[in-house]
């Protein structure tokens, strides 16, 4: 029997269309699912694309496999994903590589990578974006685990990864969870980018008075030049579709409450552990959350707004257009921030261009703007933040008087803008020479003690609060 180049066990839409990228790409692809109807209708219906090496039982998928043996796992994330590693770990031997292609969180992945390392087994966690679709035909592909397992499966994922410009959207992130640590930034700036873009609608439909037809003209519009990205794209798509049934916007007859599967939340506990302010995303998960609560929302609706509505002319879309680039430009630096803190924490190198370079196609929130944080991070790897770099300062300081004018408006007209609001406070904040944190450091040392440095002086000090106000070194 041939044997075949790399297996996917768990054919769900993601695993059964990753199969037949591997096979469009002229690998030898050895197929199993838990039940094996899904097996079997992968091979009825696809045969014709490639090479396929069906398997009923685990056992006999992993004998199907060429050494070392590279068996990519697909399944749902959690306990799944723990079960087939343990059946898979029992099967293999040491050089073998266990890929996890699924939404692991990166803990998960760190555990589980240390588990099989003692085995001798590679274990890559890699990240996958792209959906259904972006699996058949190019995804980004954010891989973790050994340089070794990358040399192994490196040239394979570069094949059936998107491609910009000829470069491939895969590229090694780092040891152990790395991989699916970026995926989860991904997810989270993910977020923070679908907020944006629906504060920008909100807001333009309740102050122009503008239908959703016209707003997928003016995102049409958008997606020319600056702002273009999927997201935008599709989002031009969305507002123009009309509802068959009722003959309504598309828009109003979808119930407003957003869900989550938990990636974004993921990246905000992170965010916390690692003491990195991504409060685009933050706002992002929260604003989903708040849509969650009907029953608060019902209660809450008699509550007074202003009187003000219909305020702005047209110019207040390109004001909004303005807020929302500054705004993308805050939310994503903050996630390459919580990048670099994980890099050092976790020790990971990881190489911030390159990260960007692989976003730029196959996945969610693949853009343009995507070239322009890699020149920033090819121009100076050190970058203490993406607000620093000559071209993003400049786009910022030219949106800047838009922003605070959309800021004005949503809070006049009573249209909650928490990510356009956020990350001019966090801009804002940022750029200040003195911040108000000297008065917490105050407060901090009168009721607990806890010290604070002076401007002029090393060291560490206290004041006597109740006895005779003296400063001591602490
Ligand atoms: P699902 O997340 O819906 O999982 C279904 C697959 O998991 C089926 O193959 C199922 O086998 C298998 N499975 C389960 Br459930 N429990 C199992 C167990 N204990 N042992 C063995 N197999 C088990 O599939 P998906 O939507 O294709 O996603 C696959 C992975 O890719 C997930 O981790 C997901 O988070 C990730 N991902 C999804 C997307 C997307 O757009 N959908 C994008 C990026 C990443 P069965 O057929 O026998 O029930």
């Amino acid at each position: 029997m041939d044997l075949a180049d790399i297996g996917v066990t768990g054919l769900a839409v993601m695993g059964r269309n990753l199969a037949r990228n591997l096979a469009r790409h002229g690998y030898a692809v050895a197929v199993h699912n838990r039940s094996a109807g899904r097996t079997q209708q992968l091979v009825k219906e696809f045969a014709g694309e490639g090479t396929f090496v069906l398997s009923e039982e685990l056992a006999g998928f992993v004998a199907s496999l060429k050494r070392p043996r590279r068996a990519i796992i697909m399944v749902k994330a959690g306990a799944g994903t723990d079960a087939v590693i343990d059946q898979l770990a029992e099967l293999m031997e040491p050089g073998d590589m266990i890929v996890d292609g699924g939404n692991a969180h990166f803990a998960d992945t760190r555990r589980r990578e240390a588990a099989l390392r003692d085995k001798g087994i590679h274990f890559v966690g890699t990240g996958i974006s792209g959906g259904e679709e972006g699996a058949l035909n190019g995804p980004s592909i954010m891989p973790g685990g050994s340089k070794e397992s990358w040399e192994a499966l490196g040239p394979i994922l570069q094949d059936i990864s998107a491609k910009v410009d000829g470069v491939p959207c895969a590229v090694h992130v780092g040891p152990d969870g790395a991989g699916h640590f970026v995926k989860m930034v991904h997810n989270g700036i993910e977020y923070s980018d679908m907020q944006l873009i629906a504060e920008s609608y909100d807001l333009l439909r309740q102050a122009l008075g503008a239908t959703p037809a016209e707003l997928a003209q003016v995102f049409r519009e958008w997606n020319q030049g600056e702002l273009e990205s999927y997201l935008i794209e599709i989002t031009a798509e969305v507002l123009d579709q009309v509802d068959v049934a009722t003959g309504k916007p598309f828009i109003d007859i979808v119930v407003d409450q957003a869900e989550q599967k938990g990636t974004g939340r993921w990246t905000v506990q992170s965010a916390l552990d690692l003491g990195v302010p991504v409060t685009g995303i933050a706002e992002a998960v929260f604003a989903r959350a708040l849509s969650g609560h009907p029953e608060q929302r019902a209660a809450a609706a008699s509550l007074e707004g202003p009187k003000l509505s219909g305020v702005g002319g047209r110019e207040l879309i390109e004001d909004v257009r303005q807020a929302l680039y500054a705004s993308k430009i805050v939310a994503y630096a903050q996630g390459f921030d919580q990048m670099a803190a994980a890099s050092k924490e976790y020790g990971w190198d990881l190489e911030l261009g390159a990260m960007a370079t692989i976003w730029r196609g196959g996945c969610i929130i693949r853009a343009r703007f995507l070239d322009r944080i890699r020149s920033a991070y090819d121009a100076d790897p050190t970058l203490p933040t993406l607000l620093a770099d000559p071209t993003f300062a400049a786009a910022v300081n030219v949106a800047q008087e838009s922003w605070r004018r959309v800021v004005t408006t949503a809070v006049q007209i009573g249209v909650p803008t928490p990510g356009f609001s956020s990350a001019l406070a966090y801009y804002d904040g940022l750029r200040r020479e003195r911040l108000p944190a000297a008065l917490i450091q105050g407060l901090r040392d009168f009721f607990g003690a806890h010290t604070y440095h002076r401007v002029d002086r090393d060291g560490a000090y206290h004041t006597d609060w109740s006895g005779d106000r003296a400063e001591r070194p602490a």
